[in-house]
């Protein structure tokens, strides 16, 4: 059982190249499983059997490590090959049992997700936030019962002492890309900008929106107009953008903060008979970089659109491998992304859009 959770943590080490890992920190439960002996357990390594545990209390019957995952929801494209690959990634054939609870973007059902992981005594916790607030009592609850939570994809506002490590993209520097994107493609023209925020007290949504904002602060020639919250749904994106229409004739960048939400806008302007696109009167600028997001991209429908890589689950087996090792996890695993623009777009900050790109893109 044990071998198989190692072949999966050594493709986890391939993958880890991808990403930037900053700071470090100790495990953060004193009673965590496993930390008594490192030395047997040693990951990474090219001898598997000199990796067999002796003991450990997490995998203590059967070597299945329980894995409990607070899932945001289903409200994307982007969710739906995070969630995909979580449950690819912590599979029976890799040595986890997985837990999968879809709280469908509501609060009080994710806290309750994590208390239940909780009482059932699982190994691990993994939470998604759906908002940033609220974190500190729920996590002591999981501190206090020894269960190491991994932060994934959002982050918290809590104290990092109260959860074993943070996974995801850089949320303020997506939107920074963005902002410094358009800064290069309008060279010193006017914008009067629309926004349609994700999720309200999401750190996806706060961190885009700073970022942006840090840009469009040096440009006294923008103006944004609005920014409203399309929960990060195409119908979302859509309303908002319907709403735009009757409220502002005089627009000509919209940042949706997901691809569903462009999805949605390009549906309002459609119906609205708005152009855009590079060829058209309104520029878009979007996030996730998903398949279908970067079709519209190759198609100059969206003109940028900054990635945020949802094939994260890699990276928290990987932090739970070295947890059952004993060993010191990074407090902070920054998934790497970058940005595409459409095809007669060469940016220094961005990707032109080819064929080639979209078939590599699975998600
Ligand atoms: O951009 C959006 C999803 O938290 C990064 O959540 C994630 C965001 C992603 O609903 O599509």
């Amino acid at each position: 059982m044990k071998k198989k959770v190692l072949a999966s943590l050594l493709t986890v080490a391939m993958a880890a190249t991808m990403l930037a890992g900053c700071g470090s920190k100790e495990e953060a439960p004193a009673d965590a499983p496993t930390a008594e002996e490192p030395a047997a357990e040693e990951p990474a390594a090219e001898e598997p059997a000199a990796e067999e545990p002796a003991a450990d209390d997490a995998a203590a019957d059967d070597g299945v490590i329980t894995v409990g995952f607070a899932q945001v929801g289903h409200e994307s494209d982007w969710r739906a090959a995070n969630t995909q690959n979580y449950q690819d990634t912590f599979s029976a054939a890799n040595g986890f049992e997985l837990t999968f609870v879809d709280c469908d973007n509501d609060n009080a059902a994710q806290l309750e997700a994590v208390r239940s992981f909780i009482e059932q005594e699982l190994d691990y916790i993994c939470v998604a936030p759906i908002e940033t607030a609220g974190w500190d009592t729920v996590l002591q609850e999981a501190q206090d019962a020894g269960i190491p939570v991994l932060i994934v994809d959002r982050s918290v506002d809590a104290d990092p002492s109260l959860y074993a490590t943070q996974i995801g993209c850089d949320m303020v520097a997506e939107g920074e890309t963005a902002g410094k994107w358009l800064e290069e493609y309008l060279d010193g023209k006017e914008a009067k900008i629309l926004v349609i925020e994700g999720s309200v007290g999401a750190s996806a949504t706060l961190g885009r929106t700073e970022g942006f904002n840090n840009i469009a602060a040096n440009h006294s020639e923008w103006e944004i107009l609005d920014s409203q919250s399309g929960d990060f749904t195409q119908a979302g994106g859509q309303e908002v953008m319907e709403s735009y229409i009757k409220s502002y004739k005089d627009f000509n960048v919209v940042v949706c903060q997901n691809d569903n939400e462009a999805y949605g806008a390009m549906d309002a302007m459609d119906a609205a008979g708005i152009t855009y696109g590079v060829d058209g009167d309104v520029t878009i600028i979007s996030y996730d970089a998903t398949h279908d997001g970067l079709q519209y991209t190759l198609d100059g429908k969206i003109s940028c659109n900054v990635e945020c890589n949802p094939l994260q689950a890699t990276f928290a087996a990987t932090v739970i491998n070295q947890l059952q090792a004993g060993q010191t996890v990074d407090a902070v695993t920054v998934v790497k992304d970058e940005a595409f623009v459409a095809p007669g777009i060469t940016s220094q900050y961005a990707t032109t859009m080819t064929d080639e790109v979209l078939a590599g893109r699975a998600y």
